[in-house]
């Protein structure tokens, strides 16, 4: 015979009115003994909360976003009256060490935000094997469904192979590589929303075997980055424009003004004046002042403009804000000191949070072009190397000009082409004749 049991938010600690930022289940839903039910978030952890009865899920009471305290009921469970004799007690849960939130809240930002996840099993111990029910997936922990849904993978597609039915990341790790090899072997490999297909396993190779070598860890910062760069590579369609403005006249004004330069004024620096030229050429493109967010893109009304910084760490992004309200002598004068604090290893979260756009100069050492990634969830980078004399037909004979090359890496789900080499023709515009900035 059938019975009806709740399911009570289980004793967390010393928190109170806890947000649920995942539901996980729904009415109809087969769920075991230890099935997650929700996930409930605090300042300093996420906790999976799993049902204490074995059944069918009658009604949830909670949704996203509510908040919850001790005893509230989650939801009610049909169970078997003879499976009425399995329930468990609500044992606390464990927490999960909660990944590292994006750079808008703390996280410090190398060229993209967020950290990886540092995850940690939690089982909480339910006398039960549970039953892979119905229309559930396995029981993961939240990190591992994260991971497995920045894979694409199909929770339903894995195998579990923990204790009581649980997903462990190995078990993730093991269906991509399975997934991996089907497809190199030519095999019809089951696309997870198209993030694996037909992408080859990492080569695994003894490098001791062609000679000498030695073993250094990677930094965190690099860590960190390099997982942030991976994720805006194969995430954001990148292409980049290529274009080059005459700087002749504006780099004869800087030189000049420096050349007249007092007291402790700082120096005028190209880097300021590229990054004033932009926040003119975003105002007339507010496309590229965006962040995409789903289906909707969130346009700026602000111009905190990013500058790429080379660390003895790696690749920081310190941010200058307002730049539009900011004059050229602020500007030069705020990048030294963000990147003589990126540089020390001092800059503050706030100083690398909130930018729109970003400028990645390597002009001061050198090269003809590169490709920028993009600095999610920016719309564009604009990179930009190292300045030459070149003869140009002025229409009766070769002039030499002074000629910056600029490269553009854009995000083809925001905008195209045609608007790309517009920006880069208005920026070169702008540069050649910078008194059309005040225009
Ligand atoms: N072409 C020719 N010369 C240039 C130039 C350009 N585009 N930009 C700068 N220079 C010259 C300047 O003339 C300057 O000489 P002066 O003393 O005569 O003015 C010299 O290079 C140093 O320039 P700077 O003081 O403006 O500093 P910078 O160009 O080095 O810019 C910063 C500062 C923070 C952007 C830079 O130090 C830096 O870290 N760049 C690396 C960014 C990076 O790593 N990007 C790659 C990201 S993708 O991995």
């Amino acid at each position: 015979m059938a019975n009806t049991k709740e399911v009570k938010v289980p004793d967390i600690g010393d928190f109170k009115d806890v947000s649920i930022i995942e539901v996980l289940v729904q009415p109809g839903d087969s769920v075991s003994i230890d099935t997650p039910l929700i996930v409930l978030e605090t300042d300093k952890a996420t906790i999976e909360v799993p049902s204490t009865e074995a059944g069918v899920v009658q009604r949830l009471t909670v949704k996203v976003g509510d908040r919850v305290n001790l005893g509230d009921v989650i939801a009610t469970i049909t169970v078997d009256a003879d499976e009425g004799e399995t329930t468990v007690p609500a044992s606390a849960p464990e927490p999960e060490a909660k990944e590292a939130p994006p750079a808008e809240k703390t996280a410090p930002s190398t060229l993209a935000e967020s950290q990886p996840a540092a995850p940690v099993e939690t089982l909480s111990d339910p006398p039960e094997p549970a039953t892979s029910g119905g229309s559930v997936p396995p029981p993961a922990s939240p990190s591992i469904r994260k991971l497995a849904r920045q894979l694409g993978v199909d929770l339903w597609a894995v195998t579990a192979t923990g204790p009581r039915g649980r997903l462990l990341r190995e078990d993730v790790e093991q269906y991509v590589r399975e997934s991996f090899s089907r497809s190199s072997s030519g095999a019809s490999a089951t696309p997870q929303n198209g993030a694996l297909a037909g992408m080859l396993p990492w080569p695994t190779v003894d490098f001791a075997k062609f000679g000498a070598i030695e073993r250094q860890p990677l930094v965190r910062l690099r860590k960190i980055s390099g997982a942030n760069l991976t994720r805006n590579w194969v995430m954001i369609p990148h292409v980049t424009n290529f274009d080059e403005a005459d700087i002749t006249e504006l780099e004869a004004f800087r030189q000049k003004v420096n050349g007249e330069q007092k007291g402790d004024e700082p120096k005028l620096t190209m880097l300021a004046f590229l990054i004033k030229a932009c926040v003119e050429v975003l105002r007339r493109y507010p496309e590229y002042n965006a962040s995409l967010d789903g289906e909707e893109l969130v346009l700026k009304r602000y111009f905190h403009i990013g500058f790429a910084a080379d660390t003895p760490n790696g690749l920081m992004v310190p941010v200058i804000r307002d730049a539009d309200q900011k004059g050229l002598r602020d500007i030069a004068r705020e990048t030294a000191e963000l990147a003589k604090l990126a540089r020390a290893g001092k800059l503050k979260p706030e100083q690398m949070q909130g930018g729109c756009f970003t400028v990645s100069s390597l002009g001061g050492i050198g090269g003809t072009g590169f490709t920028p990634i993009i600095n999610a969830p920016e719309v564009a980078i604009l990179g930009v190397t190292k300045a030459e004399m070149k003869p140009k037909w002025d229409g009766a004979q070769f002039q030499p000009r002074l000629m910056v090359p600029l490269n553009l890496s854009w995000d083809h789900r925001v905008v195209d082409g045609a608007s790309a080499a517009r920006f880069l023709v208005t920026l070169c515009g702008l540069l050649s004749d910078f008194r059309r900035v005040c225009l």
